[in-house]
């Protein structure tokens, strides 16, 4: 491993790099308008890749869901003890534009064209980012793995729906990005309506601060007990005040919705009425009770 790195310059060079390829990749482009970006600046933090929230996870999750030590030493097939003592995690948020987002807004039963593009070729963009932080950062001789893009990833069934062994958005907690909510969907200072992803590494990054007091801070419902703007937007009735149903979610979206796949020319189509036209849309919405 490369000796004498400052984690702060690190920590520099990982986030101008991943600004760099969502500024300049023609994946992050409308298919039908090289003119429109699919995805934003994006926000980007690192979580210590032993904090002992990972372990929580394989609790609150299931489990099967990895920790990042696991996660490193599988893809190189290393004892996990094996391992650098100091791991890291990158996580980044990629926030929807304002003109994907408005044209969910007025949409009732299925998402717009552009959300869905959002979905299909933005995860596609998505995916070359994750490939893109593992080698510029195996080209400066550490080791590092994008879990999603492994095969040892994979989603399943419980009783509550569906989940994963490396869930994106619990990786991004942990990095102080932001918190859950009632319509499940992760509120970061950028909103709701965004993707996300990850890369372990054994290079040497500053943890970020996690400073949210609950894991549902910054969701209006948990706070001061109003909003509850996602449950009328929802078309399938998957969110209540007791939370997002997750089986009635994904029928809806998967069964019920699944002839716009054709119009809309995608693999996957998405829904998301949940992240927009509601408060929590592109903003942090508890931060306008601070002021
Ligand atoms: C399976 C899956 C689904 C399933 C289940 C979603 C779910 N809630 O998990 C279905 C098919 C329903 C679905 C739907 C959608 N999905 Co989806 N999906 C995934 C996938 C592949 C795995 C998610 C996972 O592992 N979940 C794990 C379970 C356990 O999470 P959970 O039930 O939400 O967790 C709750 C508990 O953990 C709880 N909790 C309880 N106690 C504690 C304590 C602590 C400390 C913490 C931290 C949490 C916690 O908090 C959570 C929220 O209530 C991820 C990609 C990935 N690899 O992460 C994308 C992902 C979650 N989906 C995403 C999106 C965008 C969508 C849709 C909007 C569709 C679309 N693109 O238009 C909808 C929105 C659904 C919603 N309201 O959240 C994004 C989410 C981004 C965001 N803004 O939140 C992800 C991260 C994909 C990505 N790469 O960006 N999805
Ligand atoms: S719409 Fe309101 S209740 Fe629903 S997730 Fe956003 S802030 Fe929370
Ligand atoms: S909860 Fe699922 S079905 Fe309901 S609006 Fe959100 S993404 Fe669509």
């Amino acid at each position: 491993m490369p000796a004498n790195v400052n984690p702060e310059e690190t920590a520099v060079f990982i986030q101008e790099e991943i600004r760099a390829f969502v500024r300049n990749s023609p994946l992050n482009r409308m298919p039908d308008s090289n003119d429109d970006f699919i995805f934003d600046q994006p926000l980007v933090q690192f979580a210590d890749g032993d904090d002992p929230i990972f372990n929580e996870y394989k609790t609150i999750i299931d489990p099967s869901h990895i920790t990042p030590r696991e996660a490193l030493s599988k893809t190189y097939e290393k004892n996990p003890e094996d391992l650098s003592t100091h791991l890291s995690v990158t996580s980044w948020i990629l926030p929807i534009t304002a003109k994907t987002r408005e044209s969910n807004r007025p949409q009732k039963d299925i998402p717009s064209r552009p959300w869905a593009y959002t979905r299909w070729y933005g995860e596609k963009f998505n995916e070359a980012l994750r490939a893109h932080v593992v080698k510029i950062i195996t080209n400066k001789g550490y080791l590092a793995t994008a879990p999603f893009l492994q095969t040892y990833f994979k989603t399943m069934e419980n009783e509550k729906g569906s989940l994963s062994n490396w869930s994106e958005r619990h990786i991004a907690y942990a990095a102080g990005l932001g918190t859950f909510s009632l319509s499940d969907g992760f509120i970061t200072e950028r909103g709701i309506a965004h993707r996300c992803g990850s890369v372990v590494t054994d290079m040497p990054l500053p943890a970020s601060p996690r400073t949210a007091e609950t894991p549902y801070s910054n969701c209006l419902s948990y706070v001061n007990n109003e909003c509850g703007d996602c449950i009328s937007r929802c078309p399938a009735g998957a969110i209540t005040e007791q939370g997002h149903d997750k089986v009635k979610c994904r029928k809806y979206m998967y069964d019920e919705i699944a002839y716009i796949k054709q119009e809309y020319g995608v693999d996957v189509q998405g829904c998301g009425l949940c992240q927009t036209k509601v408060p929590c849309e592109f903003r942090n919405p508890v931060e306008r009770l601070k002021v």
